[in-house]
């Protein structure tokens, strides 16, 4: 009898400390034994010339979620978690949207009851906070955090969902006592709206106005403000979905005086820049996300602040609205921008796109990619060492990645309901052939066989994990000024 459910022989096993060639045994869904020449499983999986890589930990995405401009989500948790599964992704932390006047209980059993009967992948939950009233702060959440709750997050813009000064310390004050982490949408609310109804007014409304109406500055500012609250308290924080070379640079000080603040960007950053809003007509609109994509000066600036340790994670923030009444042209079909929803699709091909530019372009190299995508999102958020890792006792989550597979990026179809991906057009080298879920192939040779109602909630613990800062980061450097605008 076979000590093994399924070996999986002869690949390079990356983490985010190490490279090596080992086979791996699971057995009851986790990994049991890591070593040369294991012992025949019941099952094999032949990963010769092919990397072995824990599965990618999205800890930003928005699925099923209603927005309070009263638009969903184009996907389910099914076609977002198979979208994810066949880009390598085996767990997401999406979030349960509280809107003003609502109740976070009943909310979260609505999210809870879609995600258990869609989810294909591992999933947790952010809580956002649009109404931290009393009642909610304290009747409410310390039910949710002993059910596994550990990460809420705020608003500081965004009509009918933004929160003020006050009520971000009062968030910030439960957080503290229930030991869970706030992750923060860190604009300037008045800075864009001010900006907006200026644009418009004067008749700039092509989709490319959204880049200025989210001025640089407003990063920085409410940045700025959510680690000075956050400090007052003395707890830790999260910045979501940084995209300026200043607003890493703001990170980057507050971390250097000691202050517990984390940063996150995404791919679309990385990769993207400000140029794909500026098409003829409506088009620019499937690029119109919220903090704007930026400049290839902000993309280096952000590259160092990853490589240094200033930021840590990069996810998806996945939001795909169609390019119909549905979604980006609900307002009719040819909307200004401020009237056009604010997100991308991102799920599927947040690891593919991000390889591509940071280990098959020589940039940041594999183990580093891993820390990024998998390993510190799932320390930061309480999930490590059951996810994000290689290592026995670790959940069988496993990527069997093809690292010279080179891939064309076409519109559609894609499993997300989208219907395009900002992407199209651009060839990648590096892509995921097999994906396994606790063990259990959900993607094989690049075909979806994970079920809907396979993904289980994970319940973390409060008391926010102790999480590996990194290197001492080097003083924040504005000779390197990554072109131009530092202030
Ligand atoms: N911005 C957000 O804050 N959330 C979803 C998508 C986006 O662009
Ligand atoms: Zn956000
Ligand atoms: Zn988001």
């Amino acid at each position: 009898m076979s000590p093994f459910d399924l070996v999986i022989r002869g690949g390079t096993v990356v983490t985010a400390t190490d490279l090596y060639a080992a086979d791996i045994g699971v057995r009851d869904g986790r990994i049991v034994a890591i070593g040369e020449d294991l012992p025949a499983g019941r099952e094999e999986l032949d990963a010769r010339g092919l990397l072995v890589l824990p599965g990618g930990v999205d800890s930003h995405c928005h699925i099923e979620q209603l927005a309070a401009t009263g638009l969903v989500n184009a996907d389910t948790f099914e076609t977002a978690t198979a979208s994810a599964a066949l880009g390598g992704t085996t767990t997401v932390i999406p979030f349960v949207a509280q809107h003003v006047g609502t109740s976070l209980a009943a909310v979260a059993e609505d999210y809870h009851r879609r995600a258990e009967r869609g989810a294909i992948v591992d999933y947790a939950f952010h809580l956002i906070l649009a109404d931290p009233r009393p009642e909610i702060l304290k009747d409410e959440l310390p039910p949710l955090v002993r059910a596994g709750h550990a990460s809420l997050k705020v608003f500081l813009t965004y009509d009918r969902l933004v929160i003020d000064d006050e009520q971000l310390l009062d968030v910030l004050e439960a957080a503290r006592s229930h030991g869970l982490m706030v992750c923060v949408h860190a604009e300037n609310h008045g800075m864009i709206r001010w900006m907006g109804r200026r644009l418009v007014e004067r008749g700039f409304t092509h989709p490319r106005f959204h880049v200025p109406s989210h001025p640089r500055i407003g990063e920085v500012e409410a940045i700025h403000r959510a680690i000075a609250c956050a400090a007052l308290l003395d707890q830790p924080i999260m910045i979501f979905h940084v995209s300026t070379a200043e607003g890493a640079a703001t990170i980057h000080r507050a971390r250097g005086e000691g202050r517990k603040v984390w940063g996150e960007t995404c791919t679309q950053y990385l990769t993207l820049t400000s140029a794909e809003l500026d098409r003829p007509g409506i088009e620019g609109a499937k690029w119109i996300c919220s903090p704007p994509l930026r400049d290839p000066a902000d993309q280096e600036a952000l590259w160092w602040a990853l490589e240094v340790g200033t930021l840590q994670c990069v996810s998806s923030d996945h939001a795909p609205y169609r390019m119909d009444a549905t979604g980006k042209l609900a307002k009719g079909p040819n909307p200004s921008f401020k009237e056009i929803a604010n997100g991308m699709p991102g799920l599927e091909l947040r690891l593919p796109v991000l390889f591509d530019a940071m280990v098959s372009r020589g940039r940041l190299g594999l183990k580093k990619f891993v820390e990024l995508t998998a390993t510190a999102p799932a320390a930061i958020y309480g999930l490590h060492p059951r996810k994000g890792t290689i290592a026995p006792g670790s959940d069988a989550d496993l990527v069997l990645w093809d690292a010279e597979r080179k891939v064309t990026i076409e519109d559609a179809p894609r499993t997300d309901r989208a219907g395009y991906t900002p992407y199209a057009g651009r060839t990648v080298k590096g892509w995921p052939r097999h994906v396994l879920l606790r063990g259990r192939p959900i993607v094989r040779d690049g075909t979806l066989l994970g079920t809907p109602g396979e993904g289980r909630f994970l319940p973390r613990r409060g008391g926010w994990a102790a999480v590996p800062t990194g290197r001492p980061a080097p003083e924040f450097d504005p000779a390197r000024n990554f072109g131009a605008r530092l202030w």
